[in-house]
């Protein structure tokens, strides 16, 4: 395995002392967010975590490695090159074995997380269970990953490009624990609602650490997916977005995109169609889950 892992100095000797590591994801990157929104995020974001406490490890692949933690030139290749690939699990021996360079999903990055032993894990939303499924069967690698796993997933939750509710179903039936920090209800990425409520809630991270201990201790595998709502200032009314998640949703379904380009298509049509506020709250939630999975990844080393 170590024959792929490329652990940047900073990183391997955080984890060799025990000290607290979080792992970002580099698709949002390349294909999340616009040029040069998503690289000065990324910077952002790689700040906000050590602000807090923790050393910040982006993940993707390199000319045939998974390297864990990137130097601000290979952040700046991810956030301006076109055309990057999207990989997520079935991608990773392709892309290695050809020496290819690729931007890693929740999936791959937390699989190569987990193989560098970092716990926590930052992004913005989770991919999952999509609107159509019963005809497309297009549920996302990241649920599955999530199934068999162990790291943290800090998130604001699941887009509601998606279906939540089928989401939610798929995560109870892997018997992977969702928790809602400070509010009943599970958010819904650019909104703090969602119309479900989080089948557990949670006040204290120092409480989410310690189930972390007692889940994996108990040799519980998989994923804790941990819902970091919007901040309030800057969340999308659900209502509102929603008429722009059913002309995207038309779009696609018009243009036939299918497969890995549905999300990153609905993604970016979104972005454009709220003449970039969806962006604004993108980016704000982000730096949200940044500062939580920080403070969880220390309180998750003390304990
Ligand atoms: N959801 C978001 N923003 C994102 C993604 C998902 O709100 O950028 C990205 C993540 O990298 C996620 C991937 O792992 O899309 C899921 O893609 P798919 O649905 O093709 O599995
Ligand atoms: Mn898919």
């Amino acid at each position: 395995m170590h024959e792929y892992l490329e652990i940047n100095p900073e990183v391997k000797k955080a984890l060799a002392e025990g000290k607290p590591v979080v792992a970002l994801e580099s698709t949002i990157i390349s294909h999340g967010m616009p040029y040069p929104k998503n690289i000065n995020t990324a910077l952002d974001v790689e700040n906000i975590v050590r602000k807090h406490g923790a050393v910040p490890a982006t993940i993707a692949i390199f000319n045939g490695k998974c390297h864990v933690g990137l130097s601000k030139d290979q952040l700046e290749y991810f956030a301006s090159t076109k055309d990057v690939w999207k990989v997520s699990l079935r991608d990773m021996p392709y892309v290695i074995s050809k020496k290819l360079y690729g931007a890693t999903t929740v999936a791959a990055t937390m699989r190569i997380a987990s193989m560098a032993g970092i716990k926590i894990f930052v992004t913005g939303g989770i991919g999952g269970v999509h609107r159509n499924a019963n005809e497309t069967m297009d549920i996302s690698a990241d649920l599955t990953e999530m199934e068999q796993t162990s790291v943290a997933v800090v998130s604001a939750g699941i887009k509601s490009i998606l279906d939540i509710g089928l989401t939610l179903e798929y995560l109870e039936t892997k018997g992977i624990p969702v928790i809602t920090i400070g509010q009943n209800e599970f958010p819904s990425f650019y909104s703090r609602k969602s119309g479900f409520s989080s089948p557990l809630r949670s006040d204290d991270i120092i409480e989410i650490a310690n189930m972390l201990h007692a889940k994996w201790r108990m040799g519980l595998n998989g994923a804790v997916l941990i819902a970091n709502p919007v901040p309030a200032g800057h969340e999308i009314i659900a209502e509102e977005m929603e008429v722009h998640i059913q002309k995207a949703l038309n779009a696609a379904k018009e243009r036939k995109i299918t497969g890995k380009e549905v999300t990153p298509f609905l993604l970016q049509f979104i972005s454009e169609h709220t003449k970039g506020e969806s962006l604004e709250a993108n980016i704000a939630l982000i730096k949200n889950n940044a500062k939580v999975g920080a403070e969880l990844a220390v309180a998750y080393s003390k304990s």
